[in-house]
């Protein structure tokens, strides 16, 4: 091979290892997210109304299998968000809407409710403070805040029922459980919420993918003043 073509072959290579650092590097400085803001909603003071969805599969986006949460902006539009901008020091009225199935729990303290008013949960208007996973429709996640204590487990839906959900935002032809609970958040932070349960199917120990990726099985609580 001639000089030139050794130095062409050099700077086509250089040029597509600086091409692939600058992009890696412009991936991971664009935040992968947007901010719903529920601060303004509603008077100073008063409760936030906070909801939000799971479902089996998101159906649109780069990865239309992921299982996903999705928040409604107080404007009423479903997005797929997971960072969520609340007031300080105030009362949180979060509604799930769980549309998807679930499966025994590896961990049974995962169907403990913690750190919610009374620490119960209603399950489709009654009140439960622990879900034995190994009953009914088993858990498919869990909305857990650990800096907070907060555990919740979202107890799933019959798998074997013919209107389940598969393409979000789900509506009330699909089949769900909804679950109410509250709390009042702390001082001014960042505060991240996740699921606990390794629900990301078909990768290593269902802890990659959804589980591991933003807006999907977890996301922030920027709690301000
Ligand atoms: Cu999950």
């Amino acid at each position: 091979m001639s000089f030139g073509a050794r130095l062409t072959t050099f700077l086509v290579m250089l040029a597509a290892a600086v091409a692939l650092v600058v992009y890696v590097v412009i991936t991971y400085l664009t935040p992968q997210s947007g901010v719903v803001d529920f601060t303004s909603a509603q008077p100073a003071g008063a409760p936030v109304n906070l909801s939000v969805q799971t479902v089996g599969s998101i159906g649109f986006g780069p990865h239309p299998t992921w299982v996903t949460y999705m928040v409604q902006n107080p404007g009423g539009q479903w997005l797929h968000d997971t960072t969520w901008e609340v007031p300080a020091h105030t009362r949180i009225n979060l509604t799930i809407h769980q549309f998807d199935s679930g499966s025994p729990l590896r961990n049974q303290n995962w169907g403990r409710v913690q750190g919610v008013a009374g620490n119960v949960e209603i399950l489709n208007g009654k009140p439960i403070s622990f879900y034995d996973s190994n009953s009914g429709n088993g858990v498919g996640h869990t909305f857990a805040v650990p800096a907070l204590g907060i555990n919740v487990p979202l107890v799933g839906v019959n798998s074997n029922a013919s209107n389940i959900c598969s393409q979000a935002p789900c509506g009330s032809d699909s089949v769900s459980n909804t679950i109410k609970v509250s709390f009042v958040t702390p001082g001014p932070g960042e505060y991240s919420w996740q699921c606990f349960v390794p629900c990301g199917l078909g990768y290593l120990y269902g802890n990659g993918g959804p589980m591991s990726n933003s807006n999907y099985m977890g996301g922030f609580l920027d709690v301000v003043a």
